[in-house]
């Protein structure tokens, strides 16, 4: 295994924003494992507070307000989240917990929690934890200005009430907390706004926690992988350098870089020195993504509203070795705060799943896409080699290789494709992942040859439904 603890044969993490623990179960069975996805980001698994918006709706974001370390939240129970972590591992797939510690809720109109926890807020009094007013930082502030390294940190964000990780009792609750779900099986953590926290008090945290738990087949002293949420968009005091000696942090500018690109804006051309070449973070020290919950939100990314360019961004990430790779899985929103699909009674409605693979319900599914999905298996096609024959044409179309397995080519230029390309893939016929799949006919998509010399006709018209195509050695792309 690698340092994300995923399988050898496997490489990319799924959010499955707002899914139910059992839901997940049943996708780690019939989707994930047999397409190869490597791990599944859940949402926080900790009590929240319950908000109801004047509509009466319950927003998204009420999860990232935390009343208790109780497992009961709107996506299943302490019992729901064992059936998970047990059947996800047992055919291969990890479960990285999506951990909320620099705080505890906001204020709030209602007070309750999704496991009945009462607080009282005004009083800083969390009995559920138990967390008191001295478990707070003083004086009380808000974080108005991001160049105060001491705000950011000891200041309340967006008036969550922010927790003092100095104190011993504080450390110890939240390695409690930790390590009670190292021992229902998960592989690692998604650390929420570590920007917010002292490095020091997490790297106090951190080796506190226990060893992955051998009963859901990890290897003795195996380490959870530890991924911070540390937003850097350049020209911030706090820098993704105080947070890689501890795990890796969230590479947010790879959204951002890509989206000009992948509108045609910035011509693709330039990727050929993607990563560090582009002022990113180490490669082997950085989360990379798309888009997140929260960005999606936002016009700074492409998401699924715009999946031409978002598919062709998801698979460029895909396919370059830069950075351990997740991929975003939403549901439908109109308006910012707007919660997952739910029944009268609250209860979040399960995603259903159509013939085509496709989910329905309310739920994008981004990750059953199968642009997306078939990008998952070139990449754990091409693990472990280098880009090869980089090609461009000056401008916006541009080409590469995997080493010997994997080849893929981008169109953005507004004009049709036509080069014979080296691939370095051993002669044969190969089926584009992108435009369609294997079957027991041969090919739904298009079919590209390569010669005895890895040598391949490739024709990109402008106007096709994808601006790429790509192909691999595995057995979801050879004929
Ligand atoms: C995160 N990373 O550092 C999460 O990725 C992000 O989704 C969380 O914000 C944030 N940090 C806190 O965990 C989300 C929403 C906020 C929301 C917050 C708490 O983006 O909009 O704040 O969760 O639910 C909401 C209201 C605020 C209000 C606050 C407290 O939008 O106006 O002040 O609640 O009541
Ligand atoms: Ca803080």
């Amino acid at each position: 295994h690698d340092r994300t603890n995923q399988l050898p044969d496997r490489s990319t993490i799924v959010h499955l924003f707002e899914w139910k623990w059992l839901d997940i179960a049943d996708e780690c069975e019939r989707f994930l494992a047999p397409k190869g996805f490597g791990g599944v980001q859940i949402s926080p698994p900790s009590e929240n507070v319950i908000i109801r918006l004047a509509d009466g709706t319950r927003p998204w974001y009420e999860r990232y307000q935390v009343m208790s370390y109780k497992l009961a939240t709107r996506s299943g129970n302490r019992e729901d989240f064992l059936n998970m972590t047990t059947r996800c591992n047992k055919v291969g797939v990890r479960i990285y917990a999506d951990v909320v510690v620099n705080h505890m809720s906001g204020d709030n109109k209602e007070n309750i929690g999704t496991g009945g926890t009462t607080a009282d807020f005004q009083n800083y009094n969390y009995p559920g934890v138990p967390y008191s007013r001295e478990h707070f930082h003083y004086p009380y502030c808000g974080i108005d200005d991001y160049s105060d390294v001491f705000k950011v940190r000891a200041c309340e964000l967006v008036g969550l009430k922010d927790l003092n990780h100095s104190l011993p009792h504080v450390r110890d609750k939240i390695t409690d907390f930790l390590n009670d779900l190292i021992s229902l099986g998960v592989a690692g953590f998604r650390v929420d706004a570590a920007k917010h926290m002292w490095p020091s008090d997490l790297k106090t945290i951190y080796d506190s926690l226990d060893n992955l738990n051998s009963d859901f087949g990890f290897e003795p002293k195996m380490r959870p992988y530890i991924y911070q949420e540390v937003v850097y968009s350049g020209n911030e005091p706090i820098k993704h350098s105080e947070y890689i000696p501890l795990g890796d942090v969230t590479e947010f500018r790879v959204g951002t870089e890509l989206k000009p690109v992948f509108l045609g804006n910035n011509p693709l051309k330039w990727l050929v020195s993607w990563g560090e070449g582009w002022n990113l973070s180490p490669r082997d020290n950085v989360l990379v993504f798309i888009d997140n919950h929260d960005t999606q939100r936002t016009d700074k990314v492409l998401t699924y509203k715009t999946a031409r360019a978002y598919k062709a961004a998801i698979a460029f990430m895909l396919a370059h070795p830069y950075g351990e790779p997740r991929v975003m899985s939403s549901f439908f929103f109109d308006k910012h705060e707007q919660g997952p699909p739910n029944d009268a009674k609250e209860n979040i409605i399960s995603p259903s799943i159509n013939e085509d693979d496709t989910c329905g319900n309310g739920w994008v599914c981004e990750h059953r896409w199968r642009q997306i999905y078939q990008m998952v298996a070139f990449r754990n096609a091409v693990k472990g080699t280098d880009i090869k024959n980089w090609w461009d044409n000056g401008n916006n179309q541009i080409a590469f290789s995997r080493g010997d397995k994997g080849f893929i080519i981008f169109n953005v230029e507004g004009r049709n494709l036509n080069a014979i390309l080296q691939t370095s893939l051993p002669k044969g016929k190969y089926c584009d992942v992108i435009s369609g799949k294997v079957n027991d006919n041969g090919c739904t998509g298009r079919v590209i040859n390569v010669d005895c010399e890895g040598h391949a006709e490739i024709s990109l018209p402008e106007n096709m439904e994808d601006m790429h195509l790509a192909i691999h050695v595995g057995k979801e792309s050879r004929l």
